[in-house]
């Protein structure tokens, strides 16, 4: 993986246990979700988001992806409840989508791929700083939400829009004022694993908690937008 890690024949998910040893290890995301194996737990209680839309600063290509970033100095963007315990800020959130629309997702259900996933990215607030807390088995938490194609998704549109500023890695602009719940299902079902990052470093360190209702995506937004600019995975 003399150039870095990617998702190519030869510096894709296959390789990069020869820069990162954490890829063998016990907790690797993502994982295939068998919901008929999932078991219910009546303890687990429901998630509560706390979103405020000012929190919102940039959007950003980082090569591999489009996040957009968050102001996390204090308490305004919050993730609690749910399976995890005490307060995990909002970080970013970013996609991950693929050439077509049977690849894209990182979890499967039932094997299967969704053309796109969202994923929600909380730290947890009883360690200093993000960077402290993505080193600790209970430092992050993503909410990750599987796209489907379907209908066209309005409260998509802002963050499409924004793609057009930042063509190329390392381009950012302001994406302020935007409320990230407006992204969500309707119903925060979830199912809930002890996980890692998706990407190197593949730190062991992300509480997954994935919804079971998917988003619409239009294959007119996708095809616009996402499969032109950064189509990563092709
Ligand atoms: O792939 C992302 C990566 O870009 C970065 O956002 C990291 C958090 O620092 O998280 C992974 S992921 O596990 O959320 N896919
Ligand atoms: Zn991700």
């Amino acid at each position: 993986m003399s150039h870095g890690w990617g998702y190519g024949p030869t510096n894709g998910p296959h390789k990069w246990v020869e820069d990162f040893a954490v890829a063998d290890g016990p907790r690797q995301s993502p994982i295939n979700i068998v919901p008929k194996e999932a078991q219910y737990d009546s303890s687990l209680k429901g998630l509560k988001l706390k979103y405020d839309p000012s929190d919102a600063k940039t959007i950003l290509n980082n090569g591999h992806s489009f996040q957009v970033d968050f102001v996390d100095d204090r308490d305004s963007s919050t993730l609690t409840r749910g399976p995890i315990s005490g307060t995990y800020r909002l970080r970013q959130f970013h996609f991950h989508w693929g050439a077509s629309d049977d690849r894209g997702s990182e979890h499967t259900v039932n094997g299967i791929k969704f053309p796109c996933e969202l994923h929600l990215v909380h730290w947890n607030t009883k360690y200093p700083s993000f960077k402290e807390a993505a080193g600790q088995p209970d430092g992050l938490a993503v909410v990750g939400v599987f796209l489907k194609a379907g209908a066209a998704n309005p409260r998509l549109q802002k963050v499409l829009d924004a793609l057009d500023a930042i063509e190329t890695k390392g381009k950012q602009t302001t994406f302020d004022n935007f409320d990230a719940k407006t992204l969500l299902p309707g119903s925060l079902d979830y199912w809930t694993y002890d996980g890692s990052l998706t990407t190197p470093p593949l730190l062991e360190s992300v509480t997954w908690i994935v919804l079971r209702e998917p988003i619409s995506v239009s294959s007119a937004q996708s095809d616009q937008h996402w499969h032109s600019i950064l189509c990563f995975k092709a």
